[in-house]
């Protein structure tokens, strides 16, 4: 069989495969130093209470007392805020200029947007109208 002689192609992969593990070794480090231009590690678990820091991607607003809190909220381009009602009573987050509106929403029930564009953007409860707050997006 001339089949054994094909095994001299083993050799051959020596430089290709020392080759590959080199460039994949330079993508790594290029990653590596990607991320800690944002100096955050990012290890969060813990989901932001408050305000985020930018960079972390989420953020939440709890919906308690009728009432938003944190009532403004800033955070950067491109993350999410996530409203979550604690109240046993309905509400909603209703933009005031129209970019976003939710359904009305119970308890342990959430909703979320993600701003792409930065800005101040107000909002209310479509039923209670003295619960208002305010998303920052820088
Ligand atoms: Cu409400």
């Amino acid at each position: 069989m001339s089949n054994c002689r094909q095994s001299s192609v083993g050799p051959r992969l020596g430089p290709a495969a020392t080759l590959t593990a080199l460039l994949l070794a330079l993508v790594l480090v290029a990653l590596g130093c990607g991320s800690n231009e944002q100096g955050g590690p990012d290890t969060t678990v813990l989901p932001p209470i408050t305000t985020a820091q930018g960079g972390t991607g989420t953020a939440e607003v709890t919906m308690t007392g009728f009432a938003y809190e944190p009532a403004t909220l800033t955070i950067s381009v491109g993350e999410t805020v996530t409203w979550v009602n604690e109240d046993t009573a309905r509400h909603d987050v209703i933009a005031d200029n129209g970019e976003f509106a939710s359904d009305l929403f119970g308890q342990g029930e959430s909703f979320s947007f993600t701003f792409q564009a930065a800005g101040t953007y107000p909002y209310h409860c479509g039923v209670h109208p003295g619960m208002t707050g305010t998303v920052i997006v820088q």
